[in-house]
């Protein structure tokens, strides 16, 4: 996709002829010091086969062709022996940061809200031996209050160094850790509290007073609660003598003697001992609890780390994704394996422009300036509409220069060329938005639009390579490779999984399929996990061991692959509709499609089969809205654009166009639209924390609109 605008056709000359002379003074020496042509090579070769011969696989990385690749160091076989390993190896390189809090204040807007500002100073290190002690001392002190091994222990908490320090305790100590995300709302933590019997459970002092306390009376068996953040207080209103210590104090506790030698004799993991139960939100109804082992753990991260080119110890990474979700804790645990420094972050306080950042004061990615980065497609979104609107704001010169050297970098990058001096001149400003120092950025999640990761891999100068993996898969199943430069695709498979691909009859999929074999993506090997917790109907329904052993999850996405060995994410299975004439309609490709139209930041597309034809619900852009309304001369504020029928047609309009130009079927086209102000977030239930459509919770929550839109009111 280009960016379009009509260019002075004077500075078009200008530009074409500074770039010409520049690369022809500097393309021959520049070819064989970049290596253009190896480059292309490595974007352009075979990385995975299907080592069955047929169409349908297995596939398999064409680095681990005769057997998959299960630890990544020799002997370590568990997660415990993976920390000792990096603290003995590195032991004074920093390992976990935390930026000091230097002030708070709350700044009234000029709306009248308050917001909550800070300034944070320098990184604060702990360096890998210190780390390993706390974890140990942790880890003693929590069986001296009672933590038996192999019995569950709960972590409910913002991402911060303390959670991979308790982690780490756990691991050491064999405690199973649950796992549960910040935003579920009460009754599913609950849920998870009580299905999983913990007795202890991590948290922060704003987490318990906020979420944790409203629900206390729902989790019977808890009896301790342990507070990353705070100075031992007392918590006198705390129901039926439930026991709140901090983090320092247990910590003081274990490193007694009298308990630190309790330490020596510690029940130490198994590789098939559970390391993690990991609660996911999931699309529909109650969390479900995934068993992930040791070894799952061990295999995932090391198919992940063989996707991320020289990584050392010298490589800096930035933590603010939820530690809950498994892309986030196996990256962390990718960069403790390889003795890099993590330094911790939020959404809120990333860049200098963040919500919660004073202006003037540093953001995160200032002052850390990270090599490493991982990232949700919501966030790449995010920024990607914010350098735009700089962009618009820009004055004609600067703007007409910014799209040219974007287009001609877009075109140099698909010849496998890089551009130093547009590098140089014109995309400086916006990698230093991350800190100027970024190697690479992966992004997890959910599907990445093309448009947003060309984008990225452009403004960004460096590779945005996009994963493919699930919480019952251990995060494993694809990473694109790094010299990869095409877009819309998740990669080949981790030297720890295998990928088949399954006839799917109802959706019309088959591995017979030309140009291309496509079918539901089934996903093998040792990173599969040992299944969901306490659901053995659910277990049989979506696991199964083949003939040879190998253990196999369905996940219920579509895919196709490639000649090269690289999977492309074509569809969902839950997400196909028949339509009262008989078409099946697939939401997500409809979504997919139309979420590509500037005027649309999120859709959820929806059927009835007793119905002829698809409506949506559409939070549009608020700034391309406005525009529009302009132009058609509908007053209003953006509610009343929302809420007017003129506006629904305008927009409906572009979406036909959009969808025609896209090549959908007419019957796939939405008919009727419902526009919503309210952008959705994982805050209001509609969608996931990895910002997937709840689609169940979006069909109640429109359910009058739906009525209205199939003709019922
Ligand atoms: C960590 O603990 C070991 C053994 O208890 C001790 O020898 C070492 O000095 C400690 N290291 C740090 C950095 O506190
Ligand atoms: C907690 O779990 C027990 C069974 O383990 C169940 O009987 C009880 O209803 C659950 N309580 C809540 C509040 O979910
Ligand atoms: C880390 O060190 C290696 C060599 O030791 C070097 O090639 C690499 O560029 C360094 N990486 C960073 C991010 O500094
Ligand atoms: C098992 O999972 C299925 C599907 O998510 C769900 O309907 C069922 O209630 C679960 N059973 C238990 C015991 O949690
Ligand atoms: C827009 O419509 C919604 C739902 O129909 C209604 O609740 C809201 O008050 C309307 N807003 C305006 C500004 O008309
Ligand atoms: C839980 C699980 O599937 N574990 C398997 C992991 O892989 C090894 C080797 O393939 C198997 O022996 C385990 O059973």
């Amino acid at each position: 996709m280009k960016l379009k605008e009509d260019i002075n056709p004077l500075l078009l000359q200008v530009f074409r002829s500074v770039v010409w002379v520049y690369s022809v003074v500097t393309f021959l020496p520049w070819y064989f010091i970049s290596g253009a042509g190896v480059n292309q090579a490595r974007a352009k070769r075979v990385k995975a086969r299907s080592i069955s011969g047929l169409p349908a696989g297995p596939y398999r990385s064409v680095n681990c062709i005769d057997r998959l690749v299960l630890t990544l160091h020799q002997g370590v076989d568990t997660l415990d022996k993976v920390f000792e390993y990096a603290a003995s190896h590195f032991p004074n390189r920093d390992c976990l940061g935390t930026r000091e809090l230097l002030s708070e204040e709350d700044e009234v807007q000029p709306n009248g809200k308050v917001f909550k500002k800070v300034i944070l100073g320098q990184y604060k290190w702990l360096t890998y031996e210190e780390a390993f002690n706390e974890s140990r001392f942790f880890g003693s002190g929590l069986a001296a209050l009672g933590q038996e091994p192999k019995c569950n222990i709960a972590i409910f908490c913002e991402t911060r160094a303390e959670w991979i320090v308790t982690a780490q305790a756990c691991f050491m100590y064999n405690f199973p850790l649950v796992t549960l995300y910040s935003t579920l709302g009460g009754p599913a933590i609950a849920h998870g509290l009580n299905e999983t019997e913990v007795t202890h459970i991590i948290t922060s002092k704003d987490l318990l007073q906020s979420r944790l306390k409203a629900i206390l009376l729902d989790v019977p068996r808890l009896r301790h609660i342990i507070i990353v953040d705070s100075k031992p207080t007392n918590w006198p209103d705390m129901p039926r003598g439930i026991m709140v210590n901090s983090m320092a104090a247990v910590q003081e506790i274990g490193a007694k003697p009298e308990h630190s030698k309790v330490a020596k004799v510690r029940s130490l993991p198994l590789p098939t001992d559970i390391a993690v139960i990991m609660y996911t939100s999931g699309s529909t109804g109650i969390p479900k609890g995934v068993m992930i082992s040791h070894s799952n753990l061990i295999a995932g991260i090391t198919g992940m780390a063989e996707r991320i080119p020289n990584l050392e110890y010298n490589d800096t990474y930035i933590g603010y994704l939820p530690l809950a979700h498994v892309l986030e804790l196996s990256a962390e645990l990718v960069c403790i394996s390889h003795g890099c420094r993590i330094g911790y972050s939020s959404p809120q306080t990333l860049a200098d422009q963040s919500t919660k950042i004073k202006k003037g004061s540093k953001g995160d990615t200032s002052m850390l300036k990270p090599t490493l980065m991982a990232a949700v497609p919501e966030i790449m979104d995010r920024i990607y509409k914010n350098v735009m609107t700089k962009v618009d704001e820009m004055s004609r010169l600067q703007r007409s220069l910014f799209i040219l050297a974007y287009n001609y970098k877009m075109e140099q990058i698909s010849k496998g060329y890089g551009t130093p001096l547009c590098d140089r001149l014109v995309f400086h400003k916006v990698r230093s938005l991350l800190g100027g120092n970024t190697r690479i950025l992966l992004s997890g999640g959910a599907p990445l639009s093309p448009a947003t990761q060309r984008f990225m891999n452009i403004c960004f100068c460096c590779p945005v390579g996009q994963g493919y993996g699930l919480t019952e898969t251990c995060g494993a199943g694809t990473i694109s490779d790094m010299w990869d430069y095409s877009t819309g695709r998740v990669g080949a498979p981790l030297v720890c999984s295998d990928i088949t691909l399954k006839d799917w009859e109802e959706g019309g999929y088959h591995s017979t399929d030309k140009p291309n074999p496509r079918g539901e993506i089934l996903i093998g090997g040792p990173n599969v996990t040992m299944g969901y917790y306490k659901n053995h109907t659910k277990n049989q329904d979506d696991f199964f061991v083949d003939e040879k052993g190998q253990r196999w999850f369905c996940t219920g996405d579509i895919g196709e692959f490639h000649p090269d060995g690289c999977l492309k994410i074509i569809d969902r299975k839950k997400d196909l509709v028949k339509l009262q004439a008989g078409e099946y309609v697939s939401l997500g490709k409809v979504e997919a499609v139309l979420k590509n139209c500037p005027l649309i930041d999120n859709i959820c597309a929806y059927a009835n089969s007793d119905q002829s034809y698809v409506i949506g619900f559409v939070v549009p852009n608020q700034k391309q809205l406005t525009t529009l309304a302009v132009q058609r001369g509908v007053p209003g504020s953006l509610e009343e654009l929302c809420n007017s029928t003129d506006m629904e047609f305008e927009v409906l309009r572009v979406i036909t166009e959009a969808a025609i130009a896209d090549k959908l079927e007419r019957f796939e086209i939405p008919k009727k639209i419902r526009l919503s102000a309210e952008p959705w977030t994982p805050e209001t239930g509609l969608v996931t924390d990895a910002f997937k459509l709840k689609r169940k919770e979006l069909k109640t929550h429109y359910q009058d609109d739906i009525e209205r839109m199939y003709g019922g009111k």
